[in-house]
């Protein structure tokens, strides 16, 4: 059912990644000119986020035909695996952004969809890939299949260029939303207006740059900040002047420190240090396909690989791991601290998934629980 107007005009917000979850859903990497062998080792990470996440809530794997019966076989039994095509399996960009009744209004039974535009993260200029069609399909699809009501909107956006709070702060990148091959034709302000009647929120941060070398968003936010809880936030590390990163995390904590939220809090900051640097060998570049119509991989590129890329089930944090000892050790703790009883699951391998240009956040998207839903 498609929904006319603004979310927040009929009562909806978007709730914090922290609030009750009914789901995950996640794609199903695929296309060999992104995943390098055929995909066959980015489907091993997905099968072990997918598996971690399952512990905690139940998991919904989205496959294409070809591929159904391979994530079937690969995946627990606990774990839906439904048929959907796709260009590429990043579902915090092409799911919805689920959107719940507002608690003070007392319409906290009600959830829905935004069903944002997408572009293939820039179109043709300096996009990933040049056809998303089948993506653009995505967040509807995921709806139709949940019986839950869509707002279109035009605008395009990824869902991880955004992060909320749940009670009236976004976190954004002017790098990203802002971007030329984005929303040409929209000012700041009226990017921020349509986050405000969307999302319900009252407040938007906007950090300049998000993490370097994430060239394929753009600098997403979720590579590079985000809520542990209202005041809290992790943003991604570094203490090496000579790191190009470096720039950016004495950018992003200066507004950090330089502002309040929604409600008027200083920010508390968690300092999540990058692994690495850690660089595509050419063993890994040559094994993705250069027949397609993906950006070209290149040995020696810096991978975008930051902590700030997990994932908050119910009560579990998915995290990655890159396999630097040291610095994935530290994210553990760091996470743990942030995240006071939570538990915290480090997923090994997930170098596969930064390979392709994301994270955990970045194959998962989140279904709140409707609170009717809830137990009491
Ligand atoms: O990080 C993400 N949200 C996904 C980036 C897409 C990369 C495509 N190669």
């Amino acid at each position: 059912m498609e929904l006319k107007g603004k979310p927040v005009d009929q009562g909806y917000r978007m709730p914090a990644e922290w609030e009750p979850h009914s789901q995950c859903w996640i794609g199903w990497p695929e296309r060999p000119d992104n995943w390098r062998n055929n995909a066959v080792h980015a489907q091993d990470a997905y099968v072990n986020v997918a598996t971690a996440i399952s512990r905690f809530e139940p998991v919904t794997v989205c496959a294409s035909s070809a591929q159904w019966n391979k994530a079937r076989s690969m995946l627990p039994e606990h774990i839906r695996v439904v048929e959907m095509s796709m260009n590429d399996s990043w579902f915090r960009d092409t799911g919805p952004t689920f959107v719940i009744g507002n608690c003070e209004e007392k319409q906290n039974n009600k959830i829905a969809g935004i069903d944002w535009n997408f572009n293939g993260y820039g179109g043709l200029d300096g996009g990933c890939y040049i056809d998303w069609g089948q993506d653009l399909l995505i967040a509807r699809k995921v709806l139709e299949i949940e019986k839950t009501p869509r707002f279109p909107h035009s605008m395009i956006l990824e869902g991880g260029s955004i992060h909320v709070d749940g009670d009236g702060t976004c976190l954004t990148t002017e790098e990203c939303l802002l971007n030329k091959n984005r929303n040409p034709d929209l000012t700041k302000e009226q990017i921020e207006n349509e986050l405000k009647s969307f999302l319900g929120v009252k407040k938007v941060i906007w950090l300049p740059r998000g993490l370097h070398g994430d060239d394929d968003t753009n600098g997403h936010i979720d590579n590079m900040c985000c809520f542990a809880r209202p005041g809290v936030v992790l943003l991604s590390w570094t203490d090496d002047e000579s790191d190009p990163q470096y720039e950016r995390c004495m950018e992003a904590i200066s507004v950090l420190t330089n502002t309040t939220d929604a409600k008027g809090r200083k920010f508390e900051i968690f300092k999540l240090h990058v692994p690495g640097p850690l660089y595509m060998t050419v063993e890994e570049a040559e094994g993705v396909s250069q027949d397609g119509d993906a950006k070209l991989r290149i040995p020696g590129t810096r991978l975008a690989a930051s902590y700030v890329n997990f994932y908050i089930a119910n009560g579990a944090i998915i995290a990655p791991q890159f396999g630097d000892k040291k610095w994935d050790t530290e994210a553990l703790h760091v996470l743990s601290s942030a995240f006071p009883g939570y538990e915290v699951v480090g997923v090994e391998g997930c170098r596969e998934i930064v390979l392709g240009g994301g994270n955990i956040h970045c194959i998962t998207q989140q279904q709140p629980a409707a609170a009717s839903a809830l137990p009491n």
